[in-house]
């Protein structure tokens, strides 16, 4: 019966092989969160257990599906770095950002109590859900911009947020006085408001809140990591197999550090240098 007449419909399916030699980066957010986030009462402008929750989501995503090298979100997204030469499911794009959103969402789902201790998910406020995306870079540089995009956001959205909710919950503004406030405003003005008006200084705004999250494959001694992988790169030199495939024992050498590597959590600059510098280790 494996042939039967019916198996004609397998015809009908396509997949999109995401390019070779790439970086693959595959970014989860939650879909109507605006609405999400008011049923189930955020704090303003941030939700520490809300982002503490997405950071434990997207960390088990990252044990779950080894090559994911490097992971950074904030509010109610997160983004996957795939390590360049990865063939998971064969680079299939349906079943990679399927297997993301979804492994996302359970794990969110799964531990929601231990950081909503009393609210529990429930039908009438809505369930939490994500859409996903795979988007395809064809260097580091490329790469880095993403990542500086998003961080960027980030910064733009708090601060703005934190102004915002500010002039609202202390300053006693109606939300539409704090927006026609805040219309053409830059970030000085806005540093300014609060300080001025409020005594907060802006940059003593938590990390999490201000530069989101950053989780990273990394062994406690980030040096020695990075001289490990490089040896293996020169061995592999040596032996003239620089463009070529790694055979499998060299890839099992990698895949055996890669497991070794702590996954760790910071709240760290990524559009400057030196975290990138500290890790080039991550684009091997
Ligand atoms: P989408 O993504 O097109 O389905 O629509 P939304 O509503 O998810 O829009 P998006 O993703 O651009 O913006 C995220 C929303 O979630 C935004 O309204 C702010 C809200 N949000 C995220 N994190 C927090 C938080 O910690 N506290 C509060 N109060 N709101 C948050
Ligand atoms: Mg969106
Ligand atoms: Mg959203
Ligand atoms: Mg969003
Ligand atoms: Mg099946």
């Amino acid at each position: 019966m494996a042939n039967s007449q019916y198996e004609v419909v397998k015809q009908f399916e396509r997949e999109n092989y995401l390019l070779q030699d790439t970086h693959i980066v595959i970014r989860v957010d939650g879909r109507g969160f605006h609405r999400f986030t008011k049923n189930y009462d955020f704090s303003k402008p941030n939700d520490e257990r809300a982002l503490k929750l997405m950071n434990k989501a997207a960390h088990c995503v990252m044990e779950s599906i080894p090559d994911t090298v490097l992971a950074y979100g904030d509010s109610d997204e997160y983004s996957f770095l795939l390590r360049k030469d990865t063939d998971l499911f064969e680079r299939r794009e349906a079943k990679l950002v399927s297997t993301f959103v979804s492994s996302f969402t359970s794990y969110y789902i799964f531990y929601w109590n231990d950081y909503f201790v009393d609210k529990k998910l429930n039908l009438d406020d809505g369930l939490p859900t994500f859409d996903g995306r795979a988007v395809l870079y064809p260097n580091i540089k490329r790469i880095r911009q993403y990542f500086s995009w998003r961080q960027v956001d980030c910064h733009i959205n708090n601060l703005y947020n934190t102004t915002f909710w500010t002039l609202v919950i202390k300053g006693g503004l109606t939300p539409q006085d704090a927006e026609n406030k805040l219309m053409g405003t830059f970030a000085k003005d806005k540093n300014e408001i609060l300080f001025s008006e409020f005594g907060i200084n802006y940059n003593n705004e938590p990390e999490i809140f201000k530069k989101g999250t950053v989780i990273v494959r990394e062994s406690n001694e980030v040096e020695n990591v990075s001289d490990a992988l490089n040896r293996t790169s020169l061995e592999e030199q040596n032996t003239g197999a620089v463009d070529a495939p790694l055979s499998l024992r060299q890839k099992e050498r990698r895949a055996k550090k890669r497991r070794k590597m702590k996954i760790q959590e910071h709240h760290a600059d990524i559009i400057g240098d030196t975290f990138w510098h500290e890790r080039s280790y991550l684009f091997e």
